[in-house]
């Protein structure tokens, strides 16, 4: 096992678009298994990427008036930032433009035509751009493209073309699936693959008459013209990136140890028709073994409404991130590392979610500033006070017995992805430490003078801290770096490795532990929105700060330690009051930001564009420390139309969009569905 390749891929993403919460949920997700199975002594290679070929691309980058290449650089290279931001440890970012990948497109399409798995015939069809496939006439839903996700207007196209002979791996492809129950997951989805293949499969057209995308190889006749589907290209690139038909000796070597993929990652809109049933049918017709796993995670809504940029609910993580980190008062990378972990504990992976900030809010207060967080600033602070400030000496516990009876089923939580699983059998070790602690009485065993128990039962809290630590470094790599360090510990957690766990013996006696520092400080109550009720989450109650302080009276240490970083409530400034027919006097309506960009020599100032139906308005916002420009493009918002021109740094605004944020705007204004641009708002 040590030692043992391991590939982890994510769908390559559209650049016709920033990263957002749906393709960092998946990425996340995927470097959790990549850091888990490194920490395990596996050899990784977690692949990323972009897909650049596609008619959407083109189309965006036309829009921005940018050359298609000069707009794939761009994106691809906010893709790799955001990816960094968000603690993405890729091993490998591929992009379907790179000649890495081209000459294997080509080299699979040539094998394939050989085979007689490609012929020529011509299509006509219903034809959806947005998803860059064809449906049959049965398969649309009033006339519109069937893909829940989409639902847009088709196209009725007809042209010479190449075809894949999908339709005769049906057989073979079910007798796969049969064999190999690992091979679709989770096991909800894969009915809906098997009814889709039984269904019947109709052969693929895999070309299309374009400018932009990978031409067709010369070698196959009547190719002029012709590029290869978008889809038939970007599945290829988890060929390309393992050196796939490589000249080069060690590019074969790394084919042959990586291939076939440990697990394909993917959402469930491109898991059925794309990657159960197309990939697999290609791989099978090039003689290649296919991927051992295929893993369909589930849709994230945003308050209970689809994520879209008509609708201005996009989120985007970093952005999300230097939200929280304002209103906690904790770095980025912390505030990012609370999001992953909310976003792979609150929701069962491989079911849709819905995102509710409050819910965000609720679990870093109680999860990670009250659960852990309290729990490493009591072992610190009594080590401290009551052992020198150095790792004590003393017998292993019942704290290492529950740690080697959860380990197990954690480990297979995790190889399985059922990533809330993991978290919540984690959490119980962490409340059992604070109820360790609490049954303990270590300040009571200090005060009798019982030096050998105050040590032992510091000893067993500390390790126990050190083990929480490290099991929870692949959701969480910065955050549990800061709290490694406190312990005292060398290194990194992940050095440390995922069987370092269970061993009491890996902290040293006498070494000196840190001072206590807030990872997480609790979020201000006045500037967070209200906890979710109760009956959402009664899971929370029992350790929700608000609602029952966990220590008893006579325990020192028992004070959440963050409360005392929290900046004491602000006053409000008094704002005079005004009348009906004054309020009335300001004109709010609705706008579309079309264009948004820095302002040079002004760190917080963006001018935009912004449609307001009858007239494009040029609005300078100070909102650039917060908001990343290419994310507001395309968004509603609430602008207040009829304020006086103003110069700001010598650019000319005329009107003012509205923010919510006491000392930063925190949040945009928009409006809750879609409404024509211009619309007011009363
Ligand atoms: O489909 N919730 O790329 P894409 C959760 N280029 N995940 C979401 C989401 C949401 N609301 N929205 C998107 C493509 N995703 C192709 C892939 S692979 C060979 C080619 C995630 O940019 C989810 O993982 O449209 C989904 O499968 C992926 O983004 C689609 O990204």
């Amino acid at each position: 096992m040590p030692n043992e390749p391991f590939y982890i891929t994510t769908p390559i993403y559209y650049v016709n678009d920033v990263p957002h919460l749906g393709t960092a949920y998946c990425t996340i997700a995927a470097d959790v298994q990549a850091r888990y199975q490194r920490m395990r002594g596996r050899r990784v290679l977690f692949l990323t990427g972009t897909d650049e070929n596609a008619g959407k691309v083109s189309g965006a980058a036309a829009d921005q008036g940018k050359g298609c290449q000069e707009w794939c650089d761009e994106l691809a290279q906010r893709f790799m930032d955001v990816w960094r931001d968000c603690h993405v440890s890729y091993d490998d970012f591929i992009r379907t433009t790179q000649e890495r990948h081209t000459r294997v497109v080509a080299k699979f399409v040539e094998r394939l035509y050989a085979s007689g798995d490609i012929y020529l015939g011509s299509y006509s069809g219903w034809y959806c751009p947005f998803d860059e496939t064809f449906f049959p006439e049965s398969e649309l839903n009033e006339g519109k493209c069937p893909n829940a996700e989409c639902r847009r207007e088709v196209q009725w196209v007809e042209e010479p073309a190449y075809f894949f002979r999908l339709s005769a791996y049906a057989d073979r492809l079910l007798e796969y699936i049969e064999q190999h129950p690992e091979f679709l997951q989770p096991e909800s989805r894969k009915n809906e693959v098997v009814s889709f293949i039984k269904s019947g499969l109709q052969d693929t057209c895999i070309t299309r008459r374009l400018e932009w995308g990978i031409p067709l190889p010369a070698s196959i006749p009547q190719s002029e013209g012709l590029v290869v589907y978008v889809w038939f290209d970007a599945l290829i690139n988890y060929l390309s990136a393992v050196g796939f038909e490589s000249e080069r000796a060690e590019e074969r070597t790394k084919f042959d140890s990586f291939w076939p993929a440990d697990v394909h990652l993917v959402g469930k809109d491109i898991y059925v028709r794309f990657h159960c049933t197309l990939w697999p049918a290609m791989l099978m017709a090039a003689g290649v073994s296919v991927p051992k796993r295929i893993f369909g995670h589930g849709f994230w809504n945003i308050e209970s409404e689809k994520m879209s940029k008509s609708r201005g609910n996009m989120i985007h993580p970093v952005v999300l991130a230097d939200e929280l980190a304002a209103a906690a008062g904790c770095s980025r990378d912390t505030a990012v590392d609370a999001i992953r972990y909310h976003l792979l504990r609150e929701v069962t992976f491989g079911l849709d979610g819905d995102f509710q900030r409050a819910a965000l809010e609720h679990r870093f207060n109680s999860d990670l500033a009250n659960d852990l967080g309290n729990l490493l600033n009591r072992t610190l602070t009594m080590v401290n006070r009551y052992c020198g400030g150095k790792a004590p000496a003393g017998e292993p516990g019942k704290l290492l017995a529950l740690t080697q009876e959860k380990l197990p089923v954690l480990s297979q939580s995790l190889d399985r992805l059922d990533y809330s699983r993991a978290l919540t059998d984690l959490w119980e070790l962490v409340s059992a430490a604070n109820r360790y602690i609490e049954e303990q009485k270590p300040w009571e065993l200090k005060k009798a003078g019982d030096q050998q128990a105050v040590d032992a039962t510091m000893r067993e809290t500390l390790c126990a801290v050190r083990a929480i630590t490290l099991a929870l470094t692949p959701f969480m790599p910065t955050a549990t770096q800061l709290l490694w360090t406190q312990l005292g510990l060398a290194g990194t957690p992940a050095e440390a490795g995922w069987d370092s766990i269970t061993d009491w013996a890996a902290l040293p006696v006498g070494k000196p532990v840190g001072k206590p520092e807030p990872v997480f400080p609790r979020l201000d109550s006045k500037r967070r929105t209200p906890a979710p009720p109760p009956e959402s989450e009664p899971r929370v109650s029992a350790s929700d700060p608000e609602s029952e302080p966990r220590a008893s009276a006579s325990d020192p240490e028992s004070e959440p330690r963050a409360s005392a970083s929290v900046p004491p409530p602000k006053e409000r400034p008094t704002v005079p009051e005004i009348t009906y027919d004054e309020f009335k006097q300001v004109e709010l309506r609705t706008g579309v930001v079309k264009t948004a960009e820095k302002i040079e020599g002004a760190d917080k100032l963006l001018r935009l564009i912004v449609d307001l139906g009858t007239e494009e308005r040029q609005i300078v916002a100070g909102i650039a420390q917060q908001f990343a420009p290419q994310t507001l493009i395309g968004r509603q918002l609430v602008v207040v139309a009829n304020l006086a021109p103003a110069k700001i740094r010598g650019v000319e605004s005329r009107g003012m969009i509205l923010a919510a944020g006491d000392e930063v705007p925190l949040a945009l204004i928009s409006p809750s569905a879609d409404v024509p641009p211009g619309s007011t708002v009363r």
